[in-house]
C-alpha cells in the first residue's frame, strides 16, 4: 500500500514555514523535507550503527548470519569505533571554529587584522585572567598576543592536559582526573580519535567510548569555551537585546541579504556594512527601499546576540528562505550549509556565495574572504546582493507574514548582572529561589531540527511543559530559534505559560524564564553558567549534584553528539529526542545509559514524547532535589519577606 503523503501542516508547526513549504510543493522545487521521503527507507545496518567501512576488507556488516567482520571485528567493536569518529568529527567542526577566532584574535594583536578590534576589553582581562596571562602593565594588545599564544597551545598540546579544565569545579576535575580522561591538546585528541579507529588498533569497546568521552571534554571545555570566550572578546560579550524571527523578517522592498552558518567573523563585518551609507545609497538607486541583514541557523544566532540583527529561520528554514523568491544573496561559511541550497537556488533569482576557504559547494559562487580586507569584502558582497535585487520576478516573490518578536543575548555574564544588579552581580538569587523551591532546576534544551520529526514540534511542546513545571530553561542554537518562533524568547509571553513559583522569580529579577545563550558553540555557556551555580555555593560541590539536565530534542549533527557526551562527562544528564546510532550493540547501549552513571554521575536517556521527555527531567530534577535535601527543608520553610528581598537585590 502506498504511504500516505505528508501535507505542509504535517512537516512543520510554525506557519511561515507551512506556508514555503507549499510554495516548494507548487514550485516544484525539492526541499530537505521532500528528499527525506525519497530516503523512506534508511539503511536498518546503518541506523543500527553495525556497518564497518573501516577498511578495504569490508564493508562489513554485522547480522545474525555474520557476528564478525572480515577482521573479527565484533557489533561491540564496530559501533563504537563508528560512534568515536561522530564524537570526533563534532569536537573537530566546534575546534576548528575556535582556532579560526584564536588566530584572529593574534592578528588583531598585531596590528594585521584591517577593521577588526578588541571590542570587549573586561572580557579580554576577564578571559587573560583565567589563564594566568599578566594584565598588569601590559596594553590591550600585548594581553591579546600573549592569550592568544596560550589559547593556541591549548589546541595543540602534546603532553599537558588543557588549562581550561581548571575552570570546571575541583571535584569534577578530581574525577577527571582519577578517571584518566583529561584531555591533552584538542588536536591531539582528535588525531587519537581516528588512530584508535583505524583498522586494528583499539578493539574494546569500554576503552574506546572513554577516548570519546575524553574527546567531547576537549571540545566542552576546550575549543567550544575557547570559541565562546574569544568571540566575545572580539565582538563584545552578548547583553539583552530585542529582534524578530520568523521568515517574516525578509523585507518586500529591501534587499534581503541572509547569512547562514557558523563563524561569526565575516557576518560581523556584513553587520557593520549594512548600515554603510554607500551601501544604503545603492540600495535606494536600485529600487529598494535598504538592505535587510537576516541570519538563518547559528550565524544568526551570533550577529542576533550581539547587534539584535533579525532571525530568518532555524536549520530547517534555509532552503525556505530561498523558496521565497525574496532572497538576493545567501551566504555561507560552514557547518549545517545544505548542498542543496545550490540547486533550490536555481528555480530563482537567489544566489549562494560561500565564504570559508574549507567548504566549496557546487552551484555557490566561492567568494575569497581575508581578516585585512574583511569590511570592504562585506561591501562587495552587498553591493553584488543589490545588484542582484533588479533581478528579482516579483511573480515568484512570497515573503510570509509570521515574524515574532524576541529577546536574545544572555550571557553567563548577563545573567548575573540580571540576577544581582551591576553592583551585586551574583547568581544567588538564583540559587536561592531552586533552593527554595520556586525553580525546581534548569533545563538546557539545545540543538538542531530534523526532518524526521516535525520541525519545532518537539521543541516547542516541552519547553512549554518545563515552565509550566517551574524549571528555568536556557537555549542555545536551532532549539533556541525555534523557541523565538513560536514567541517565548519575549518575557510576557514565557510569563505567560510560566508556573507560579518561576514567574514570581523571573518578575522579582527582570529575566524571562527562557534565556537565549547563543550558538550551537555557546553550550559551553550553559554550562559555564552551571558552574557558576556550584560556585555560588548551596547546591552540591559538583555539576552532578546540580538539579539541571541537557535536552536534545531535534539533534542531526555530530557536533550534537559531541556536546551531548561532553554533558555526561561534566556530569549533567542528557535526554535525546532520538537514539544515536548505537542500537547494534547492547554493550555500547548498556555502557552510555549505565556505566556511564557510574563513572561520570550521569548518563543518556532517549524519549521521543516530549511530554514523556518533561516527566523524565522531572524525575531526574527531583531526585537531585532530595539528594541535597532542599526538598525537605522547603516544606518547613515559608516564603517570608526576607526571602523576597534576596530575590529583588
Ligand atoms: Fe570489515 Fe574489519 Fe575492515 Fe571493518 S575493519 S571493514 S569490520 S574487515
Ligand atoms: S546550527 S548544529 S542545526 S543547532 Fe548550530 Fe542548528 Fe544544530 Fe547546526
Amino acid at each position: 500500500m502506498e504511504k500516505e503523503k505528508k501535507r505542509p501542516r504535517d512537516r512543520a508547526v510554525d506557519l511561515a514555514s507551512i506556508e514555503i513549504i507549499e510554495k516548494a510543493e507548487k514550485d516544484g522545487v525539492r526541499v530537505s523535507f521532500f528528499r527525506m521521503d525519497d530516503q523512506a527507507a534508511q539503511c536498518g545496518f546503518g541506523k543500527s550503527g553495525v556497518c564497518c567501512r573501516i577498511c578495504h576488507m569490508g564493508p562489513c556488516r554485522i547480522s545474525a548470519k555474520a557476528k564478525f567482520g572480515v577482521c573479527g571485528a565484533d557489533a561491540d567493536t564496530i559501533v563504537a569505533r563508528n560512534f568515536l569518529r561522530e564524537v570526533a568529527a563534532g569536537c573537530s567542526a566546534h575546534s576548528d571554529h575556535a582556532r579560526h577566532l584564536v588566530l584572529l584574535l593574534k592578528k588583531v594583536a598585531q596590528g594585521k587584522a584591517g577593521n577588526y578590534s578588541i571590542k570587549d576589553r573586561d572580557a579580554l582581562h576577564r578571559v587573560a585572567k583565567k589563564y594566568g596571562v599578566a594584565v598588569e602593565q601590559r596594553t590591550d594588545s600585548e594581553i591579546a598576543a600573549g592569550l592568544a599564544d596560550v589559547l593556541l597551545a591549548e589546541f595543540t598540546a602534546q603532553e599537558d592536559h588543557l588549562k581550561t579544565l581548571k575552570l570546571a569545579p575541583e571535584k569534577r576535575q578530581r574525577l577527571w582526573e582519577q578517571l584518566e580522561v583529561e584531555p591533552l591538546g584538542v588536536d591531539r585528541m582528535i588525531v587519537e580519535s581516528l588512530h584508535r579507529t583505524h583498522m586494528g588498533v583499539d578493539h574494546d569497546y569500554a576503552h574506546i567510548l572513554m577516548h570519546a568521552f575524553r574527546a567531547s571534554l576537549a571540545d566542552g571545555w576546550g575549543g567550544s569555551r575557547i570559541a565562546s570566550q574569544v568571540s566575545d572578546i572580539l565582538f563584545g560579550t552578548p547583553v539583552p537585546v530585542r529582534s524578530m524571527a520568523n521568515l517574516g523578517v525578509l523585507g518586500e522592498r529591501t534587499v534581503n541579504v541572509v547569512v547562514h552558518g557558523h563563524e561569526p567573523a565575516l557576518s560581523e563585518m556584513l553587520a557593520a556594512a549594512s548600515r554603510d551609507s554607500e551601501i544604503i545609497a545603492a540600495a535606494k538607486k536600485a529600487g529598494a527601499e535598504g538592505v535587510t541583514l537576516a541570519g538563518i541557523c547559528c550565524t544568526a544566532n551570533e550577529i542576533l546576540m550581539r547587534h539584535g540583527i533579525p532571525v530568518a529561520g532555524n536549520f530547517l528554514q534555509q532552503e525556505l528562505a530561498v523558496v521565497t523568491g525574496a532572497v538576493e544573496v545567501l551566504i555561507i561559511d560552514v557547518q549545517c550549509c545544505m548542498p542543496g541550497l545550490a540547486e533550490v537556488a536555481a528555480s530563482y533569482h537567489t544566489e549562494i556565495i560561500s565564504t570559508s576557504e574549507i567548504a566549496h559547494t557546487i552551484g555557490a559562487i566561492p567568494v575569497k574572504f581575508t581578516s585585512e580586507e574583511a569590511y570592504d569584502g562585506a561591501k562587495r558582497i552587498l553591493l553584488r546582493a543589490i545588484e542582484n535585487f533588479t533581478r528579482r520576478d516579483p511573480s515568484k516573490v512570497c515573503i510570509p507574514k509570521e515574524a515574532k518578536p524576541l529577546v536574545a543575548g544572555f550571557s553567563v555574564e548577563a545573567i548575573r548582572y540580571m540576577l544581582g544588579g551591576r553592583f551585586r552581580a551574583s547568581y544567588r538569587p538564583l540559587n536561592d529561589a531552586i533552593m527554595q523551591g520556586r525553580i525546581r532546576g534548569v533545563a538546557g534544551i539545545v540543538g538542531c531540527n530534523n526532518p524526521k520529526q516535525k520541525l519545532d514540534e518537539y521543541i516547542d511542546t516541552l519547553t512549554e511543559e518545563l515552565l509550566k513545571q517551574n524549571v528555568l530553561v536556557l537555549k542555545t542554537g536551532c532549539a533556541a530559534i525555534a523557541s523565538a518562533k513560536a514567541g517565548y524568547l519575549t518575557p510576557e509571553t514565557a510569563l505567560r505559560q510560566a508556573g507560579a513559583g518561576l514567574r514570581e522569580v523571573c518578575e522579582a529579577v527582570g529575566m524571562p524564564p527562557v534565556l537565549h545563550m547563543g550558538s550551537c558553540v555557546d553550550n559551553s555557556r550553559i554550562l559555564e553558567a552551571a558552574t557558576e551555580i556550584v560556585f555560588e555555593g548551596g547546591l552540591g560541590d559538583d555539576l552532578s549534584m546540580v538539579p539541571a539536565v541537557g535536552v536534545a530534542p531535534e539533534w542531526m549533527s555530530e557536533k550534537a553528539i559531541a556536546i551531548a557526551m561532553y554533558f555526561v562527562a561534566s556530569g549533567i544528564d542528557v535526554i535525546l529526542g532520538h537514539p544515536f546510532y548505537i542500537s547494534g550493540s547492547e554493550n555500547v547501549m548498556r555502557f552510555l545509559s549505565e556505566e556511564a552513571k557510574n563513572l561520570f554521575h550521569a548518563s543518556f536517556y532517549v524519549h521521543d514524547n516530549p511530554l514523556d521527555a518533561a516527566d523524565m527531567i522531572m524525575t531526574i530534577i527531583e531526585r537531585k532535589r532530595d539528594a541535597l535535601g532542599i526538598n525537605q527543608r522547603m516544606e518547613r520553610k515559608l516564603f517570608d519577606m526576607k526571602d523576597r528581598r534576596q530575590l529583588s537585590v
